[in-house]
C-alpha cells in the first residue's frame, strides 16, 4: 500500500529519490505548495533567483555537472516565457533538466485563464518532452517518467505543467526506483566494421562530443587514441573531453577554428565521431567532411546517426560502453606519425603571436594568469561573444569536468551557469567569463550569488560593444555601424551595489591581484577587465577588418 500525501509532496520525493539537491526559482502563486514541500524537504534546497531565465541556466549547468537533472520552477505562461532560453539550451547541449511550471486550475483550463498558456504548445519544439499533471493517481507515475527521459538516451528538458489545484490534492502514493540510465553497447558485429575501416585508414581522427563527457568516459577514451596513437579533435564547447596538452589533442572544433584543426578534419579519410550531433559549429557550416572519407558514428540515439551525415558504420551506443569495446578489440595498429603531425601543426597554430596593442590589457596574458593560478579541476563557465575566443584558443583544459559552455550560444549563461555550477560541486572553484553584452542580461543574478552565498568568481570583459556582431558588421557592411555599439557601464560599481566584492582592472598586474585576492576571498567575486573595443577578436582589429575589405572591393 502506497502512503497518503498531497501531489506537491509526491514531487518532492521524486526529486529527493533521484538524488536532486537544489531548485533554481522564481516563485509563483500558482505553485505555492510545491515550494510549501521543498520548506520541508531535509535534502532540497530552494534558491530563488531573479529571474527565470537565471534559474533555468543555473538549473542547466547543475544538470552538465552533476549529470543528474536540474530542477527549474516558474510560474505559468510569464515564467515559462522567461525561462525558454535555458530549455533551449538544455535541448541544443542534451542536458538533463526537469522544468516544473504552475498552471492555472483545471477548471479553467482552456480559457485563457490568467497567464494560461499551452505550455505543451509552447515548449514541444524545444522540451524533449511535455505533459501536464491532471490526475493526482498518476503523480508518481508521470514524474518519475519526466526524470527518465529527461535523463535517459540523448538527455534532455522536460516540461511538467501543474493545474495548482493539483498540487493539494491527497492521494495514496507508491513510487518506483530512481533511474537508472541504460548504456546501450555495440555488438560484436559493429566493433568487426570499425575494425575492418581501421586497418584500411591512413588517417584516422576522433572527433569527441558531449556524450563521452556525459557518459564519463574521458579516461577509456584517452585509453583508446593511446592505445592506436589517433589524433583526437574536441567537438564545439566540449574542450574538457580530452586533455588539451596531450600529444594526441589536435585541437576544436569550434567557432574561429584554427586552420590547423580544419585541414585535420579535411585530411582525414576516416573520423570517429563520438557522442556528438556533428552540429553546425563542430562542422564548420557542414562543410568539413567529403565524400571520399569515411564515417564511422557513435551516439546514444539512433535519430542523431544519419541526420547530417550518413555513416559507414553508425552505431547506436553509449560513449562508455562503445570506448570499452573499442579498447577490447584487436588491431595492431598505430598511427604516430600522422598524430604527431596534427599535433605539430596544431601547436603552430597555437603559438602563432597576434600583437595586441601594449597600452591596453593583454588578453592572452589573462587566460595564462588563470591558467596559472586556478587550482586544479576549477570550473570555468563561459558566455558567448568574442572575448570567448582567447578562452577557447588558449586556455589549456586537462581535466574532465572543468569546462562548462553553452553550444547554444546563450548569451547571459556564464553567470548563473558559474552558479549553478557552484552550488553542484561546493568544493570546486568556479570562474565564469562574460562580455559586457552577456553579462548584462543577467546580471540580477549577483544578488543571488550575494544572498545565497554562493562564491563564485565572475569575470567580464568590457569593451562596450556587441563585440562579436560588431565583427561581423564589419566583415558584411564595412564602417557601416548601427545597433552593435554600448555605453559605458561601470560593473564594478553596479556589482557591488548587488552585493558582491567588485573590482575593475586595467592591466595584467591589476588583474593578477585580482584574481588573488578573489581566489582568496571565498565569497562571490567581480572582476571587470577593461578592453580595447579595437581588437574585436584573437587576430583582427575592427581597422585590419576595414583595410581587408577595401582591398577586395
Ligand atoms: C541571447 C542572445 N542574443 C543575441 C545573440 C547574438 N550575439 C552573439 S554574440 C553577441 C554580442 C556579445 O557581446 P558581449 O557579450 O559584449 O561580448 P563581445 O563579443 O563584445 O566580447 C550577440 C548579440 C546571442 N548569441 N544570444
Ligand atoms: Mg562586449
Amino acid at each position: 500500500m502506497g502512503e497518503k500525501m498531497r501531489v506537491a509532496d509526491a514531487i518532492v520525493k521524486c526529486i529527493e529519490l533521484e538524488g536532486i539537491k537544489k531548485a533554481f526559482c522564481v516563485p509563483g502563486e500558482s505553485y505555492l505548495p510545491l515550494m510549501d514541500s521543498i520548506y520541508d524537504s531535509e535534502h532540497v534546497d530552494l534558491i530563488s533567483t531573479r529571474h527565470e531565465g537565471g534559474a533555468a541556466f543555473m538549473a542547466e549547468a547543475y544538470g552538465k555537472a552533476t549529470r543528474k537533472p536540474g530542477i527549474a520552477m516558474a510560474t505559468r505562461g510569464v515564467g515559462g516565457a522567461n525561462l525558454a532560453i535555458g530549455v533551449h539550451t538544455a535541448y541544443q547541449d542534451s542536458t538533463p533538466m526537469v522544468v516544473f511550471l504552475g498552471q492555472v486550475h483545471r477548471k479553467f483550463r482552456g480559457r485563457e485563464g490568467f497567464q494560461e498558456v499551452e505550455l505543451d504548445q509552447f515548449f514541444g519544439h524545444i522540451a524533449k518532452w511535455t505533459v501536464e499533471l491532471r490526475d493526482a493517481e498518476r503523480t508518481p507515475e508521470l514524474i518519475q517518467r519526466a526524470f527518465r527521459i529527461a535523463q535517459t538516451g540523448r538527455p534532455g528538458p522536460v516540461i511538467v505543467s501543474l493545474p495548482e489545484d493539483v498540487l493539494v490534492e491527497k492521494t495514496e502514493m507508491t513510487f518506483g526506483s530512481p533511474v537508472s540510465v541504460p548504456a546501450p553497447q555495440p555488438a560484436p558485429k559493429e566493433i568487426s566494421r570499425v575494425q575492418e575501416l581501421l586497418k584500411k585508414a591512413e588517417r584516422p581522427v576522433i572527433l569527441a562530443g558531449g556524450g563521452v563527457i556525459a557518459s564519463n568516459g574521458e579516461p577509456l577514451l584517452l585509453q583508446f587514441a593511446e592505445k592506436h596513437e589517433i589524433p583526437v579533435v574536441a567537438s564545439f564547447r566540449r574542450h574538457d573531453v580530452f586533455p588539451n596538452g596531450h600529444q594526441l589533442y589536435a585541437g576544436h572544433a569550434g567557432l574561429g577554428i584554427f586552420p590547423s584543426v580544419l585541414n585535420t578534419l579535411r585530411q582525414a579519410d576516416l573520423i570517429i565521431a563520438i557522442g556528438t550531433r556533428l552540429s553546425e559549429v563542430t562542422t564548420q557550416d557542414y562543410s568539413v567532411f567529403n565524400e571520399e572519407q569515411k564515417l564511422v558514428h557513435i551516439d546514444i540515439e539512433y535519430n542523431t546517426l544519419g541526420k547530417v551525415y550518413n555513416p559507414n558504420v553508425g552505431i547506436v551506443s553509449d560513449a562508455k560502453s562503445a570506448l570499452k569495446s573499442l579498447n577490447e578489440m584487436e588491431l595492431e595498429r598505430q598511427w604516430k606519425d600522422w598524430s604527431t603531425q596534427r599535433r605539430n601543426d596544431y601547436l603552430k597554430d597555437l603559438e602563432a603571436e597576434f600583437p595586441e596593442e601594449e597600452q591596453w590589457i593583454n588578453m592572452r596574458d589573462v587566460i595564462r594568469t588563470l591558467q596559472d593560478n586556478l587550482p586544479e579541476g576549477a570550473i570555468i563557465t563561459n558566455d558567448a561573444g568574442n572575448f570567448a575566443g582567447w578562452l577557447h584558443s588558449y586556455y589549456s583544459f586537462n581535466m574532465p569536468k572543468t569546462y562548462i559552455g553553452p553550444t547554444s550560444g546563450a548569451m547571459g549563461y556564464g553567470l548563473p551557469a558559474a552558479i549553478g555550477a557552484k552550488t553542484a560541486c561546493p568544493e570546486k572553484t568556479v570562474v565564469s567569463l562574460s562580455g559586457d553584452g552577456g553579462f548584462m542580461m543577467t546580471v540580477q543574478e549577483l544578488e543571488t550569488a550575494a544572498r545565497c552565498d554562493i562564491p563564485v568568481i565572475a569575470l567580464i570583459f568590457n569593451n562596450s560593444l556587441y563585440g562579436t556582431i560588431r565583427m561581423h558588421q564589419e566583415m558584411h557592411y564595412p564602417e557601416r555601424v548601427i545597433g552593435t555599439e554600448l555605453g559605458l557601464v561601470d560593473f564594478a560599481k553596479m556589482s557591488e551595489s548587488l552585493g558582491v566584492h567588485a573590482v575593475r582592472v586595467n592591466t595584467n598586474e591589476e588583474f593578477a591581484k585580482a584574481l588573488e585576492e578573489a581566489l582568496a576571498a571565498k565569497k562571490p567575486c567581480v572582476i571587470e577587465v577593461m578592453t580595447n573595443p579595437e581588437q574585436i577578436s584573437t587576430n583582427h582589429t575592427v581597422s585590419s577588418i576595414r583595410k581587408k575589405s577595401k582591398q577586395y572591393a
